[in-house]
């Protein structure tokens, strides 16, 4: 058993107590009350979800296991000469909620490689669809291709299925999702942009380390993909990846099953596709004024012409923040430091002077501020990855590492099955007293 699972299953007892006199001694407790807007309006801010992996402040942004992301980024050890930590420590940091030594976090380097190993019908599958299918369609197929592979599922038709020990099959398929999903992502990534010519994994790095090695990207980009899979990973339990990994877990669906349809909310334009949308959106800005740097003014008039053309700022909103996006900063930090004098940059750093004044001004977005998806893409871009439809798959690779740690939670749990109450159209006016 690693030490990793050691340390789980020593804090699942205590962690099983406080949720047990929660719902027994505390269950009729009132969190809060549900409005009609919220029926109606995809039950914005109703509190009924609950995580200890992270947490959304409004104001502040995220924390991971209560710490922000300097604060993350400054605890968890980092390979030797690196300025980011070690995706592999951070996914350790999220599961127990501890920072781990080095040496931790290199024993997980060290697991990972022997989990990582990609069955070759998955490469069949990818190769079989058109090539032009999209990077997160086919990254959804593979995640669900190789359910036939969930130790949880097996664990579920032995026939001594114990709802107690059930986080541990689910910790194994989780552990194992992880350690493939960068070498499915570069897979699909040299096949579909570079002329289906592979980069075998180089079996003395890390995950950051050996994503940026298999996508054939020098370094920092191994610093790059570090940052971006634990900027992405988790941001609590209500986002749509994330909730519908969770949701279709609760059916006692295996990772595999429940990770796919993650990734597949992730796939849409409102939420992870957004970083698609904004460089997609930027380009078409750039091709127009052929290449010139734009004044505010023009700039402006873009951001109008797009709204009033009934569409949404790409990377600009949010459901629950209400200030800029904490990741959005770090990238932020991240462009000053490497590439402050880079076109595009000077390009999203103009969209964050112009856009807040003119969605405040438009009246309609609740936050007028940049999400993380404002400033992702420049960084790929810059080093190299321009084909913009892939940057999704990022996303997903880091946004499994926390959707992942969640449902190893809630087997430990036994949190169960979800299941809403839904009101007919009559019976909310009856409420309402207008019937
Ligand atoms: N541009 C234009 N209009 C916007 C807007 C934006 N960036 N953000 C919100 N609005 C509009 C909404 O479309 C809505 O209009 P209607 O009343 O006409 O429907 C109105 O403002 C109120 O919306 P809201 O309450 O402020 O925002 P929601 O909670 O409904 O939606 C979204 C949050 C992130 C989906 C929204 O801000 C949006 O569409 N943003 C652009 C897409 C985007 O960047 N998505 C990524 C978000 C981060 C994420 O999940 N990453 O994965």
């Amino acid at each position: 058993m690693s030490t990793l699972k050691d340390k789980l299953a020593a804090k699942i007892p205590d962690q099983r107590k406080r949720v047990t006199r929660l719902l027994k001694e505390h269950g009729d407790v009132k969190v809060g009350e549900v409005t009609i807007a919220q029926v109606i309006g995809g039950a914005r801010g109703v509190k009924s979800l609950v995580t200890d992996i992270s947490y959304l402040d409004p104001m502040e942004g995220i924390r991971f296991r209560g710490k922000t992301i300097p604060e993350t980024m400054a605890a968890l050890p980092k390979p030797d000469g690196k300025d980011y930590p070690y995706v592999e420590g951070f996914w350790y940091f999220l599961m127990t909620g501890d920072v781990p030594t080095k040496a931790e976090a290199e024993e997980l380097v060290e697991e990972f490689k022997t989990r990582s190993q990609v069955p070759q019908y998955v490469f069949d599958l990818l190769r079989s669809m058109p090539r032009d299918t999209h990077p997160m369609t086919m990254f959804s197929a593979a995640i669900l291709s190789m359910q036939r592979e969930s130790k949880f599922a097996k664990y579920y038709g032995s026939g001594h299925f114990n709802k107690m020990d059930a986080w541990d099959p689910m910790f194994e398929d989780a552990t194992d999702l992880i350690a493939k999903l960068p070498v499915i992502a570069a897979y699909i990534y040299r096949m579909k942009y570079k002329g289906d010519i592979h980069i075998p994994a180089d079996s003395s790095l890390d995950m950051g380390g050996n994503f940026a090695h298999m996508m054939g990207i020098d370094h920092p980009y191994d610093d790059v993909a570090r940052m971006y899979f634990i900027l992405h990973s988790d941001h609590e339990s209500g986002n749509v990846s994330a909730h519908t990994t969770h949701l279709v877990a609760s059916a006692l669906s295996d990772a595999y099953y429940s990770l796919s349809a993650g990734i597949n909310g992730l796939a849409g334009p409102l939420h992870g596709l957004a970083n698609q949308e904004v460089l997609k959106w930027l380009q078409g800005v750039m091709d127009k004024l052929d290449g010139k740097e734009p004044t505010p003014e023009i700039m402006k008039q873009f951001v109008w012409d797009t709204l009033n053309s009934g569409q949404v700022i790409p990377g600009y909103g949010h459901a629950v923040l209400r200030k800029t996006d904490p990741r959005y900063q770090s990238q932020r930090d991240f462009c000053l430091k490497h590439l402050p004098d880079y076109p595009l940059f000077k390009y999203v750093d103009m969209l964050y002077q112009v856009v807040p004044d003119i969605l405040v001004e438009q009246g309609k977005a609740k936050n007028p501020w940049p999400n993380v998806d404002a400033q992702s893409g420049v960084i790929q871009w810059f080093y190299g990855l321009t084909e913009y439809d892939f940057y999704t798959v990022l996303f997903g690779v880091g946004r499994a590492i926390g959707v992942l740690a969640n449902i190893t939670w809630d087997r430990a749990l036994g949190y169960p099955i979800e299941r809403p109450k839904s009101l007919t159209t009559d019976m909310l006016e009856e409420i309402a007293g207008i019937k």
